[in-house]
């Protein structure tokens, strides 16, 4: 009884940890910070669409270019495949000549 009732607090203190770790690590703000961010949110890097958590080839390609924080959405990321799909990232956002300009910037509008 005892043994169940450990293994039944042990899952509780684990879903609880998940769910802190997901809210500490997502960053929507970085969300407005590429072009249509809002459309896929944060599956746009993150293989968790609830953001946080382990990033897929385009969220990995964004923070090795982080500034300060912030998503540097430049030439140089939007040129790249990330996902190797034959389309660049400027292409699957929509801005392929990275024509558009950060929306948001942390704290700020
Ligand atoms: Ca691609």
């Amino acid at each position: 009884m005892a043994a169940g009732r450990s293994r039944v607090v042990k899952r509780l203190l684990f879903a609880l940890f998940l769910f802190l770790d997901v809210s500490v690590e997502a960053r929507s703000f970085r969300v407005g910070q590429i072009p249509n961010g809002n459309v896929n949110q944060c599956a746009n890097c993150h293989l968790n669409p609830g953001g946080g958590g382990l990033r897929n080839t385009f969220g990995q390609a964004v923070e090795a270019g982080l500034i300060s924080g912030d998503v540097d959405w430049g030439a140089t990321l939007a040129a790249l495949d990330s996902d190797g799909d034959g389309f660049t990232n400027g292409q699957e956002l929509q801005d392929p000549l990275r024509r558009r300009r950060r929306e948001k910037r942390r704290g700020g509008s």
